[in-house]
Parts: structure tokens; sequence; C-alpha cells
């Protein structure tokens, strides 16, 4: 399965999809997914795709259908250039959020990467918190992050800039690029070998279709021709989609995303905020949440100086976030609550009643 491996097809896939070899299916890979119409890059080359009527109805979430970086077992039609796609094999890895706006829903924008190249501009759109909440993701999706800076020919202390990175993050690989003019790609280019799989993901305007663009050696990608004066930049990329390097790895472009909000999390956030992790082994209570308790390393912590206000502030915001977006997309937590509330509902009720009695008495 040499053209396979080329794609990023490895022993994990291998071992996750014995059966439907047996059962006679071929394996290909999400290049692009428009309204339930996929490409595919099979060993037949790219081909179109749609999946089965069951596999649609038996998906009980979007995000159960294939989506970019996904690996399917189809089957080909080869004199038709068409496969059908019956099912998604286990992710290795998924880079997910909580779809913009109001709704609790889960979006998986896409699976299988090795490395998530978290992309900020160094402009205004350098900024440690939404860094903080592109990592947790990183890391509960279990990719291996890796934050890259663009832009630093406009930068004029690129370093500074990288040395505060690093004081926070020290275990992370974190670059300065340009992709005007090239510089710094190459740690870039030697990080993407043959197989593996990278995606870009960051705001809109921060220059992701370009680095691939520098990657690749020519203008594959269409980048936004207007330079921008105020570092938001409007969206230009409008689909994902998966590229292969010629010579190299497997690389996922995506477009700008305006709000990053965090889906389920739990060791994610703990991995980012590693100093707070460390400090709550010596909390007195196990559960503690480092709000209110007594005999509390992180709140003695802060209180001495010793743990930056900012990042224990952003600790709680995001681990509320995700506290919340557990309770309401799980229904046994949500189950587990209303049955709280109910109890405290009913001793309200219970103490109203005793009260009013005691009362009468007097
Ligand atoms: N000065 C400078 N400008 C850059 C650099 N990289 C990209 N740009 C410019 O930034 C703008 C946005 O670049 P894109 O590559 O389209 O950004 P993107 O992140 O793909 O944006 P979306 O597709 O909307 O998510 C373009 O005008 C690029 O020419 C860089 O290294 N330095
Ligand atoms: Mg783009
Ligand atoms: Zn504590």
């Amino acid at each position: 399965m040499k053209s396979l491996k080329l794609l990023g097809w490895n022993s994990f896939f291998e071992e996750n999809s014995e059966l439907l070899k047996q059962n006679g299916f071929s394996f290909a890979r999400i290049i692009t997914e428009h309204k339930e119409r996929y490409i595919v890059a099979s060993e037949k080359g790219e081909l179109n795709a749609e999946i089965t009527g069951k596999l649609l109805f038996s998906s009980e979430d979007n995000a159960d259908l294939p989506k970019v970086g996904d690996w399917v077992a189809v089957i080909i039609y080869e004199d038709e250039k068409k496969a059908i796609i019956h099912e998604v094999l286990t992710r290795r890895t998924v880079f997910r959020r909580k779809v913009a706006g109001k709704k609790i829903q889960e979006q998986v924008i896409a699976s299988n990467i090795d490395l998530l190249l978290i992309v900020q501009s160094l402009d205004a759109n350098y900024n440690h918190r939404r860094l903080e909440r592109y990592l947790v993701m990183s890391y509960e999706g279990k990719m291996q992050p890796v934050i890259v800076f663009n832009k630093r020919d406009i930068c004029p202390d690129v370093n500074k800039k990288l040395e505060e990175v690093k004081r926070i993050f020290p275990d992370i690989n974190s670059f300065a690029v340009s992709a005007e003019t090239g510089e710094g790609i190459n740690n870039l280019k030697e990080m993407i070998t043959e197989g593996k799989t990278c995606a870009l993901v960051g705001s809109s305007g921060v220059g992701k279709s370009s680095i691939i663009n520098r990657l690749l050696g020519f203008e594959r990608q269409k980048v936004n021709e207007i330079r921008l004066s105020d570092s938001k930049g409007k969206h230009t990329t409008s689909t994902r989609e998966l590229i292969l390097i010629p010579g190299g790895g497997i690389i996922i472009d995506t477009p700008g995303m305006r709000e990053f909000q965090l889906w389920a999390a739990d060791s994610g956030i703990e991995n980012v905020f590693n100093e707070i992790d460390e400090l709550s082994m010596n909390c007195h209570f196990k559960d503690c949440t480092h709000t209110h308790e007594i005999n509390c390393s992180v709140l003695d912590a802060l209180e001495k100086g010793k743990l930056s206000q900012e990042r224990y502030n952003s600790y709680l915001k995001l681990k509320k976030e995700t506290e919340w977006i557990k309770i309401k997309s799980d229904p046994e937590e949500m189950q587990k609550r209303e049955e709280k509330w109910k109890k405290i509902h009913k001793q309200v009720k219970y103490m109203k009643k005793f009260n009013r009695r005691n009362f009468r008495k007097e």
C-alpha cells in the first residue's frame, strides 16, 4: 500500500480496518467535502465520492460524517471514476471546536492530523489567550502543536515575542516565519516529512494559504490580494482541503476562524496550564476548584506572585467554558444536574412548608 502511505496511511488504520478489508472494501482519504459530496484520494487516484444512505441515516451527529482528513471504507467504480463511502474509520486524532454561534454542537474541522500548525501573524493578531484556546483543542485531540508566527518581516520585536512564548510554553516548538520573504519556511518544511499530516489553523488573514504556497513552491492557494491594514482579514479560503506536498508530507488548509470556542476538554486544559496542574497536586482538597478553598496551593501561589494573574484568569475562564459545554452536550451530565436541582427545589419547598407550619404554631 505504498501510495496510501504517501497519503498518511499507517499501522493505526491498518489495525482498525482489518474486518472491512476482509469484506472487500478499499480505503481512501477525504480531500474535500462539500455538502455530502466528497473528493477522495485513493490508490486509483482522485475520485468523486458519495456516502451511502445507511451511513447518512445512522449518523447521530454531523461530526460522525466524513470530514477532511478522514480515512473511509469505499467501493470504487473505476469506469465511472467514482467511489461510494460506506464507513468512516476510527479517527486517530481530531481537531474540533464548538460551532460558531449559540448552538451547542461539535464541529470537526479536520481529522488524522499529526502536527497542528497554529498560525498567528506578528501584528495585532499576536495573542496569548487565543493561542491557549487552540493549544487546548490540539492536546485534547491528541495532535502535536507547533506555534507558527507569520509576517516576521513586519515585526520589529520578533525575538522578544518568541522568548515570551518560549517562557510560557517551553515544550512546544515555535517558529517565526515570513511567507512573504520565505524566511524560516525551511524549518516547517523539515517537519512535514513523508506521510505526516499537518494542518494550518488560525484567524483569517494570518497567511495560512501564503505559507502553503511557499511550502509547495508555487501559487496553488488563493491568497487575499488586498494588503490588510487592520490585520483582521476577510475570509479568502472558504473550504478545507488536503494537499500533497511533492516529495514531502500532506498539508491541510483551513478557512480562518473568527471565533474559536472550545468543545469539551479535560486533559487539554491541564496540558496547557501545566504550572497550575502541578500546583494543584498540593491542594488540600482533591477536587479543589482553586477559587475559594482553604489550603489551595494555586491561590497561595497567586497571592505570592508566583503564578501570573492573567494565566490564572484564563485557566478559570476556559475551565468554566468547557464544563458548561460538557453539561450541555452530555445527556447524562444534564440529567445528573437536573436531578440535583429537582432535589434542591424539593428541599426548598419542604423548608418553606416547614417554616410556615412553625410560624403558625408561634
Ligand atoms: N507582510 C507579510 N504579508 C503576508 C505574509 N504572509 C501573508 N501575507 C499577506 O497577508 C494576507 C493574507 O494572506 P492569506 O494567505 O490569504 O491568509 P489566510 O490565513 O490564508 O486567510 P484566510 O484564507 O482568509 O483564512 C495577504 O495579503 C498576504 O499577501 C508575510 O509573511 N508577510
Ligand atoms: Mg487562506
Ligand atoms: Zn486548589
